[in-house]
């Protein structure tokens, strides 16, 4: 087993107290704080790479500096008509979840109290964050405004103290100091360690060794890598390979021939392999959204609704981190894996989900041609601060101006009136969950999900 806290310790394993963040070589009491809070792991010394991910993050800052909310279930996001951001937990107990429209988010949880969000304390806490981060070691990867990848290894010498010690200080820390929980995730690579900070959330601290980590993928369903969707997890599983485990038997050869550099990703994934390095540099250069099908799509219209619903997507989450970018790319993969893409310069940076839309739709236009596609994604790169020159562009006023100009941009397509009335997104949100379209869609400050996730 990979989570050893409390519950599962394996015996004659080193233990990091919760508490005073040391570790001690065994017993059940530390003998530094007397605390019984510990996490027990063989290779507590050794795992060097880590992912940090904040706990219900816009959702607990809420909480932090409104007492008011403490005890209730609290939503993120943007009014009666919007999108979920986020919630506590106390609100995923009633089934509400990232990106659900409001409206299907308050008939399951009617008392939930909605906060539209405040993007600049969100930043601020972020970067709180990311400087006890820095303080660590060079190698910090921030992946989003509330993730981020260290690699340890080797700060022992500097620090005196093993990673799992500087993290379990940097999680007290930030509890201390910025008021919010994170959970960590320890491991030998990115995959692994990005697979261990969900595992014990909130406020979790888990890891996984290289002795177990295949033993621990086996039973896992195919979806539980990172970047694969229903789409593709069906593909596979008609294939005859429903867990991981069923891949780890697999010959890479074959795998290869049946999904091409797929396969090989796949294959690597499903044996705990992950060679990518924890890259500071390559730190938001770009910001993207995608989605898998449910099912292939070939529907000009269902893939535009979709375009609309991911430039939201990444207009938002471009504002979240300030950013504005001057290069476009749509990102296409057909039925057989094949991945098309397309690329814009921009006349000037955008981070506007109108501007992406219309831009977008061009591209689009071309390579709609009675092909199936399992997946569509769009991206801005090229990435500069969004200038006060911009700032125009996101006051809410601003906003509001540029949601009629879309609906007007909207107007012109010969989609249907209902498109305006109804408006894209919804239409998308309907769609998926008719569909159970249920990928773990994430804006992502990648060039694609597969590289980073
Ligand atoms: P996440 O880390 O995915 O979610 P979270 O921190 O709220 O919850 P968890 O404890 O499961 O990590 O995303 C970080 C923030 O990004 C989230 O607080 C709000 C924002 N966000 C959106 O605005 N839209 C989205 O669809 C998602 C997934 C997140
Ligand atoms: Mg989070």
């Amino acid at each position: 087993m990979l989570t050893m806290d409390r519950h599962h310790t394996p015996p004659q394993a080193p233990r990091l107290c919760r508490n005073c963040s040391k570790i001690r070589p065994s017993g059940s009491v530390c003998p530094h704080c007397s605390s019984d809070h510990y996490i027990a792991h063989k290779e507590i010394k050794e795992l060097s790479i880590a992912h940090i991910d904040c706990d219900a993050f816009f959702a607990s800052i809420e909480k932090r500096d409104n007492p008011d909310l403490q005890g209730k279930p609290v939503i993120v996001g943007g009014g009666k008509r919007g999108v979920v951001a986020t919630c506590c937990y106390m609100a995923r107990l009633f089934g509400v979840r990232s990106a659900m429209p409001m409206f299907k988010a308050l008939k399951l949880c009617p008392n939930a109290v909605v906060v539209r969000p405040d993007f600049d304390k969100y930043k601020t806490a972020s970067r709180a964050i990311r400087a006890s981060m820095d303080a660590l070691t060079p190698l910090v990867q921030q992946v989003s405004i509330d993730e981020a990848y260290l690699d340890l290894s080797g700060t022992e010498k500097l620090h005196g103290k093993a990673p799992a010690e500087l993290l379990g200080e940097l999680q007290n820390n930030i509890q201390r100091d910025v008021g919010i929980t994170v959970s960590i995730g320890l491991s030998y690579n990115k995959f692994l360690a990005k697979s261990a900070s969900d595992l014990d959330k909130p406020n979790g601290f888990a890891m996984i060794g290289k002795a177990e980590a295949r033993e621990f993928l086996a039973p896992c369903p195919v979806e539980f890598i990172h970047g694969v969707g229903p789409a593709l997890a069906r593909q596979v599983s008609q294939k005859g390979y429903e867990t991981l485990g069923g891949l780890q038997m697999a010959e890479l050869k074959q795998l290869i021939g049946l999904f091409g550099e797929t396969g090989l990703w796949l294959h690597e994934r499903a044996n705990g392999i992950d060679k990518r390095p924890v890259d500071p540099r390559s730190e938001r250069k770009s910001v993207s959204a995608e989605t898998t099908f449910f099912e292939d799509c070939s529907d000009k219209e269902l893939l535009i609704d979709h375009l609309w619903w991911l430039c939201e997507k990444v207009a938002l989450r471009s504002k979240e981190i300030g950013v504005a970018g001057n290069v476009l790319t749509l990102k296409l993969k057909t039925s057989d894996f094949k991945t098309r893409t397309r690329r814009m310069t921009l006349t000037r940076p955008t981070q506007l989900a109108q501007v992406m839309f219309r831009q977008g739709q061009t591209l689009l236009g071309k390579e709609v041609d009675g092909a199936r596609f399992r997946l569509i994604g769009i991206g801005i790169s090229d990435l500069e601060q969004a200038g006060a020159d911009m700032a125009d562009l996101i006051d809410p006023g601003a906003l509001k101006r540029a949601r009629a100009e879309r609906a007007a941009d909207i107007a012109k397509t010969k989609f249907g009136s209902n498109a305006i009335s109804t408006g894209r997104g919804i239409r998308v949100q309907a769609d998926r969950q008719s569909r159970k379209q249920s990928d773990t869609q994430k804006t992502s400050d990648q060039t694609s999900r597969h590289k980073d996730t």
